[in-house]
Order: structure tokens, then sequence, then C-alpha cells
């Protein structure tokens, strides 16, 4: 067996392009396979198996790939065993039930004795035995959207991100059967040198993604307001703060969530704080 870590990406469809990206910023280049189902990444001990993403599960699960960047809608509708590492952020949706638009719905009993149409039929049936719901899936593995327009099933229970599909369909959306985005999964049978690899990957995407929540700030701030503006400001530590030319006035640097983003910046201005220039982050090593 090769001691390079392998690992298993959707061939193509809406995880691909953010795939690679990710790679990309963890300094692993692959070039692209054409019709090849597998190529060697440069700059790091790994291969790349390209598959359909509901593959992707079952190949980590028998070990024929070490690891998995998938959507845990994917895994869970598949039970397989891997462990979940890392959430990526991104291919970020919720598998929802739909029904027509004009049906007067009030709560998960409302579903009694429906036909719903799905792609998921274990994450639906698993709702439904929680809930205590009797209905029927019908299980269709593509299109699902248009089978209560053609009289197929009653409702749907489909991946929703934009909500549009639902609304171009005339349906509306009554429950949310599982929030879902793109994870990093692993065997969990890796060699002690294959584990290594394993971290040293981990590492990577988990400084491209604290730097993608992340924003550098810049600003000028009056000394006498020197101690309002440093308590509003995290930074990793703490703030940077260096004196201007200009008698009076020093220039603050620090790091700011970017959920907190637009918060601190108002309360930074109200403290006293000018020139603010917010950039982003590429890598954030902690
Ligand atoms: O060929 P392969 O089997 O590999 O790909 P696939 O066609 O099965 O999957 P793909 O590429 O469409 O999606 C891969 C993964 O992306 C899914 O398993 C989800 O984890 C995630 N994802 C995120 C989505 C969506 N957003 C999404 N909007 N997967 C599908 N959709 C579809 C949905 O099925 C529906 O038809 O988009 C439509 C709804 O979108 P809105 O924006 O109109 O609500
Ligand atoms: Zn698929």
């Amino acid at each position: 067996m090769s001691n390079r870590l392998r690992l298993a990406i959707q061939k193509g469809g809406r995880l691909s392009e953010s795939t690679t990206d990710l790679l990309a910023a963890c300094g692993i280049k692959i070039s692209k396979p054409d019709r090849k189902l597998r190529a060697l990444a440069e700059h790091f001990d790994l291969e790349v198996l390209f598959l359909r993403d509901d593959d992707i599960p079952g190949y980590v699960a028998d070990g024929v790939a070490d690891v998995g960047i998938v959507g845990e809608n994917v895994i869970l509708e598949k039970g397989k065993t891997v462990e979940t590492l890392d959430q990526l952020g991104f291919a970020k949706c919720r598998l929802a039930i739909a029904l027509p638009r004009t049906f007067s719905y009030s709560s998960a009993q409302d579903l009694n004795d429906l036909h719903i149409a799905t792609s998921y039929p274990g994450l639906l049936q698993h709702f439904f035995d929680d809930n205590g719901v009797q209905a029927t899936i019908h299980e269709i593995s593509g299109s699902v959207e248009i089978a209560p327009g053609i009289g197929l099933a009653d409702g749907i229970c489909d991946i929703v991100s934009s909500g549009s599909t639902l609304i171009s369909n005339g349906l509306k959306e009554v429950e949310t059967v599982l929030k879902s985005q793109a994870v990093l999964i692993a065997s969990p049978q890796l060699s002690e040198e294959k584990k290594q690899l394993l971290d040293r990957l981990r590492f990577r995407i988990q400084s491209v993604m604290k730097a993608k929540q992340h924003r550098y700030i810049l600003m000028n701030v009056p000394n006498t307001s020197l101690d309002v503006v440093t308590d509003i400001l995290p930074g990793m530590k703490a703030p940077t703060v260096m004196p201007l030319v200009k008698e009076g006035w020093s220039s603050v640097h620090s790091v700011i969530p970017e959920h907190a983003f637009w918060n601190v910046i108002e309360s930074l201005k109200e403290a006293g704080a000018e020139g603010m220039l917010v950039v982003p982050i590429e890598k954030m090593v902690l």
C-alpha cells in the first residue's frame, strides 16, 4: 500500500469547485482529471480519487479512500461508518419537506397518510419515526420537485438552498429535516503515517478556514481614545499599537471575526478611530 493519503472528492458538481479551491488554498494543487478517476497532488503526499458524491462515504468506510469531502446529507443518508472531522463551511443547504403552496399546514401530524417523493428515504423515514408520522415514501433519484405537479406524490423532501426551485414549482417548505454543509470525513482505520499526513492536511484546512472567518483591521486613533479602542478590539493576543509621525496619534492593528465586523466598526468610529482599512487574511496560524 502506498503511504500517500487518498482523498475522495466529487468529480463534477456543486462541491467540486469549492473543494479544489480549498485544497489550492492549502497549497495542494491537483491537475484537472479530464476523464481520469485519479490524480496525484503536487506539493503534498496526496492522491485524489474523483467520484460521484454518493459513492464517497462508502469508499471511505471501506478504506479504499482514507479521507473524503462530501455533504453531511449524503453521509447521514448512506449511514456508513466514517468519522466526521471538520465542517468546511461551503455547500450549505438543508433537507426539507415541501408541500403545495395551497396546503394548509400546521404541524408534522398533517403529513400523516401523505405520499412524499424523495432521494433521501433513510433521513425522511427517521424524521417520520421521530415525529410519529405515518406516511408513504416514494424513492426517486432526480427531479424530485416536479413530483407533486405530475401527480406522483403529495409533497417532496429535497435539498433546498435559496428556495427558488420550490417557489417555481408551486411548493412551500414546511419542515427542516436536516441542515447540511460539506465536511471532511475519514476512515476509522488509518495507519500512523496516514494519520500524520491527515493532521498536516487538517492543520492547513483549519488555518485557511480561520482566515476566511476573520479580517485584519488598521486604523488611526487619537491617543486619548486608545483605551476605549483597545477594549473594543480583541486581536489575536492584543491589538498592536504604533505611534504615528503626527503627534498624539497612533496606528492600531488587530484581527476581528467576520461575524462581528459591522458592530465593531461602528463602535470604533464612535470611539474616535479614523482612516480604517479592512483587509482579508490569507492564512491564520494560531
Ligand atoms: O453527480 P453527483 O452524484 O456527484 O452529484 P449530485 O447531482 O448528486 O449532487 P450535486 O452536485 O447537485 O450536489 C452536491 C451536494 O451539494 C449535495 O449533496 C448537497 O450537500 C450540496 N448542495 C448545496 C446542494 C444544493 N446546495 C442544492 N441547491 N445540492 C443540491 N441542490 C439542488 C436541490 O436538489 C434542488 O434541485 O438545488 C435545487 C434547490 O436549489 P435552490 O437554490 O433553488 O433552493
Ligand atoms: Zn449524487
